[in-house]
């Protein structure tokens, strides 16, 4: 009888037979790189690298947070963009953020060369900070009931927007912040 191809035929070759030395040498290899890359960032990174950024974060009552950052936005603001208060805090000073589904508010108006320390949390759900201003690159989670304290100096003069990264609703693509940097 001719042997036909169909997809109940037995696969022809040895793809059954166990891996072969080399399969297995490349496997382990695999495995160990990938322990020792998680040790690098565990360990060996944030000693010799100074990569890793100092953040901390501390307990806050959502509606205190929100007093905090109003006072802040009503003691410096300077103006208006897109309905959103533009503000500038003087150079050293905190910089209180408020996130929301689905804005960031204020518009944050700095000095380059200047160091602010920033107050960010949430006043509902989980929000994600992500900004590239040089020379930081920052990801952070934001989250109702914490402040994330973060130190940025900007380097470089220019309009940055800053990106919601946690999924928070229907307007989570919608919620682009600013930061702003003049000389
Ligand atoms: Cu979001």
């Amino acid at each position: 009888m001719a042997s036909r191809v169909s997809a109940l035929a037995k696969p022809r070759g040895v793809w059954w037979e166990g891996l072969g030395r080399d399969e297995r040498l490349w496997v382990w290899l695999t495995v160990i790189w990938g322990i020792a890359m998680f040790l690098m960032i565990a360990f060996v990174w944030p000693l010799i690298g100074e990569e890793q950024n100092r953040l901390h974060s501390y307990r806050v009552d959502p509606v205190t947070f929100a007093s905090q950052a109003e006072a802040f936005i009503q003691q410096y603001q300077i103006g208006q963009r897109d309905g959103v208060p533009v503000v500038a805090p003087p150079p050293g000073g905190d910089v209180y953020l408020d996130a929301r589904a689905f804005a960031w508010q204020p518009v944050v108006q700095l000095k380059r060369g200047e160091t602010y320390r920033f107050l960010i949390s949430s006043r509902d759900v989980q929000h994600g900070f992500s900004l590239v201003m040089p020379p930081h690159s920052i990801n952070v989670q934001v989250l109702p009931g914490y402040v994330a304290v973060l130190e940025l100096t900007p380097e470089e003069t220019g309009e940055f927007p800053l990106i919601c990264n946690e999924y928070c609703g229907l307007g989570h693509h919608l919620m682009i912040g600013r930061i702003i940097v003049t000389e």
